[in-house]
């Protein structure tokens, strides 16, 4: 029972990443590795995890080296009688209280204040299209697929010249794109592993969400909420270009959003006025 316990947490943790690499033609570690780190703002939450990890190793390596240490010290050959105690003493309270404080206030306060300060003065403040130059796309979720909603040249959504795309967003990079995202059904999550942030899809509400890309390359979407039984196919292709590129795609694509966009089928237009 235990061997085989211990064989398939091998198997999983080593094996299946190793044949998952091989496959997709990676190395052993960019398969374990975290998703490279492609948004301006991704590196706070790549500190905070790593804050976090580097935390709770260090504690738990204190106790493990407490429970081997003490086993050793105090093993039945070292002390034939046994020792009561029941943590009772004023000085043993106190221990443990130290203890307890230095993990509240070094690990969990901590957490709280920087993600707080993060929310409050990065991710919660989102750009203002009246104002600067931001790219805005309608997300919409739905089982099992993702669309994306381009306001097409008159720079207004849910109209006949909109770019609407299936499994397939394309941004610029070194520029904000702000995200409104909905659900036409259950509830999803919009998840960019690359740039460290996910948020829910749900049905009759609009949520968002902004970034801004800083490296062009081919990334992956996913869904990152249970949402029914092919959640797991649930993905949609990330393509980050230059500015030039993206023109060039979306003058393009700009041309088939006319074409395909037929005025009178109501279920073309099952984007929102951005709000
Ligand atoms: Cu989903």
């Amino acid at each position: 029972m235990v061997r085989t316990l211990f064989y398939n947490s091998v198997f999983f943790l080593f094996t299946f990443p190793a044949f998952a690499a091989a496959k997709k033609d990676l190395s052993f570690w960019e398969m374990i590795a975290p998703p490279e780190d492609i948004s301006e703002n991704g590196h706070l939450i790549t500190w905070l995890f790593n804050y976090v990890t580097g935390a709770n190793v260090f504690f738990m390596t204190l106790v493990i080296l407490g429970i081997v240490v003490f086993s050793y010290l105090y093993s039945a050959k070292r002390h034939k009688k046994a020792y009561y105690t029941y943590g009772d003493k004023k000085a043993h309270i106190l221990f443990v209280a130290a203890c307890c404080l230095a993990v509240f206030l070094g690990v969990d306060m901590n957490i709280t204040r920087i993600s707080n300060e993060d929310y409050t003065k990065v991710f919660n403040k989102p750009p203002d299209p009246t104002k600067e130059d931001v790219v805005r796309i309608e997300v919409l979720a739905q089982q099992w697929m993702w669309k994306f909603r381009y306001p097409g040249e008159d720079n207004v959504f849910n109209t006949a010249d909109d770019v609407v795309t299936l499994n397939d967003l394309r941004v610029p990079i070194n520029k904000k794109v702000y995200f409104q995202i909905t659900s036409k059904d259950v509830i999803h999550a919009f998840y960019i592993p690359n740039i460290k942030r996910k948020i829910d899809a749900l049905p009759g509400k609009i949520t968002w969400m902004w970034t801004k890309f800083m490296k062009a390359g081919n990334w992956e979407i996913a869904c990152a909420e249970m949402c029914g039984t092919h959640h797991y196919k649930m993905q949609a292709f990330l393509t980050t270009y230059t500015q030039d590129d993206f023109d060039k795609w979306y003058k393009n694509a700009q041309k088939y959003a006319e074409l395909e966009n037929n005025p009178e089928d109501p279920t073309v237009f099952w984007g929102w006025k951005w709000y």
